[in-house]
């Protein structure tokens, strides 16, 4: 049976006479040595002896509590480097639960309220929703994906929609509204709107609300907002973070992005390099019945469609014009304004030009509220605007799922109008 000691620091470990000192609360706001900047990780340490256990010490990294043959500490990502090089880590994991938002944005879902929200969403409602992971982030974080329709072990065989968000660390309210909007139709099917309960019995609806869950969690960890927009990969030159709307694979780099590795529109090494859009390359290429796709971005109040890396509009004149009335569409409802991405500006390697470029998926990207910094509060709306930014996406949302059978559909005469 394994005894075990929780140090308080400057302690000296004099014997292996373990005792326990029932101090769990010093443990959970440990004063670890990793910068409260930096992300800190949980960390299990090969260690047998005292002798062992200073050679961490060593290495700057405080041990909190020591088993036989193990210890368990707190570090920084340079700390786990230093020891995989040693081949000393026995397992690491980043801290979940030191992270929340400021307390007058609490009502935003960080990762953990995130992961329990999709977890009981899918517990109360087994016959329509199920929750798995696509993949894992850089750090581990599991990329949560609800799967929504009635005959879920046949659904595969229904034309699908997928709605991402938080593709953008500080973008959080493109995170909220499409969970929040799938709480809506949950609700709506349950109390029996006609309309919804159509859908969902001939959709699949597929929902990745947290794309970039370390960037998320990384521009909160502190409880004031870092202004993050990358994920959180250690990149060559020891900066940090990928632009993942930047990352996908088509027509990659060429123009738009940035090649350094310090900047935030940075494309990465090449290609899906990430963990999160390689998790969402093979998912979406998997999946093969999704023809409507939506990335939920902030903010400016957009609706944009590809292409993005190239000025020109796309060549086929009958895809073009189904983006177009699709946009123009959704724009009556949300008085977003529509437009061709790269008439904001041109930018290589997002979702929706490998989403259409590659798959041809008719892929589009909303940028949510507000239409303008509001005093520099674009990226950070407070509280207020949820209900608003859900509302008046509601339409536009199961817009998107009802021409998934054949977005062609919209070029019919009065399509526009919801056909149902
Ligand atoms: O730059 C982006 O990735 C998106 N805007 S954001 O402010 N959310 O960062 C817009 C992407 C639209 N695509 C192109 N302009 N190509
Ligand atoms: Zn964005």
């Amino acid at each position: 049976m394994y005894k075990l000691i929780m140090k308080i620091r400057n302690l000296a470990v004099a014997s292996l006479s373990l005792v326990l000192f029932v101090h769990m609360g010093a443990l959970a706001h440990s004063s670890h040595s990793a910068q409260q900047d930096e992300l800190s990780y949980w960390l299990k340490i090969k260690a047998t002896n005292k002798y062992e256990r200073t050679e961490i010490e060593d290495l700057g990294i405080p041990i909190e509590v020591i088993k036989d043959d193990y210890v368990i500490s707190y570090g920084s990502q340079e700390n786990v480097e230093q020891l995989k090089k040693r081949n000393l880590l026995i397992a690491s994991s980043p801290l979940l639960s030191l992270s929340d938002f400021p307390p007058e944005d609490g009502i935003y879902h960080n990762y953990s309220e995130m992961q329990e929200a999709l977890t009981k969403l899918a517990e109360e409602n087994p016959d329509i929703v199920a929750l798995d992971s696509i993949g894992k982030s850089v750090e581990g974080r599991e990329l949560w994906h609800l799967r929504i329709s009635t005959d879920l072990a046949n659904s595969n065989q229904k034309p699908a929609t997928l709605f991402v968000g938080g593709h953008h660390a500080r973008e959080h309210l493109s995170i909220d509204v499409p969970l929040r909007l799938t709480q809506k139709f949950i609700e709506a099917y349950r109390s029996g709107d006609a309309r919804v309960v159509r859908l969902m019995e001939t959709r699949e609806i597929h929902i990745i609300p947290m794309a970039n869950p370390d960037g998320a969690e990384f521009d909160i960890a502190t409880g004031r907002y870092k202004m993050w927009r990358k994920n959180r990969r250690q990149n060559k030159d020891g900066s940090y973070g990928v632009d993942l709307n930047r990352n996908y694979g088509y027509q990659w780099g060429t123009g738009g992005s940035s090649n350094s590795p310090r900047h935030d529109t940075y494309m990465g090494p090449a290609p899906f390099s990430e963990p999160e859009t390689q998790a969402l390359k093979t998912f979406v290429e998997k999946q093969n019945n999704i023809n409507l796709l939506l990335s939920f971005h902030t903010y400016s109040e957009l609706i944009l469609y590809p292409w993005g890396h190239n000025y020109n509009p796309i060549s086929d004149i009958k895809d073009l014009n189904v983006f177009k009335k699709m946009a123009e569409t959704m724009s009556q409802w949300n008085k977003y304004t529509p437009m061709q991405a790269s008439e904001l500006y041109k930018a290589s390697g997002d979702t929706a030009d490998w989403a259409y470029g590659a798959q041809h998926i008719f892929a589009f990207t909303f940028e949510l509220d507000p239409t303008n910094t509001l005093g520099g509060a674009g990226f950070y709306p407070g509280p207020h605007i949820i209900p608003t930014v859900v509302q008046k996406n509601w339409e536009p949302f199961l817009y998107m799922m009802e021409y998934a059978d054949n977005p062609y559909r919209v070029l019919e005469f009065n399509s526009g109008l919801l056909s149902f």
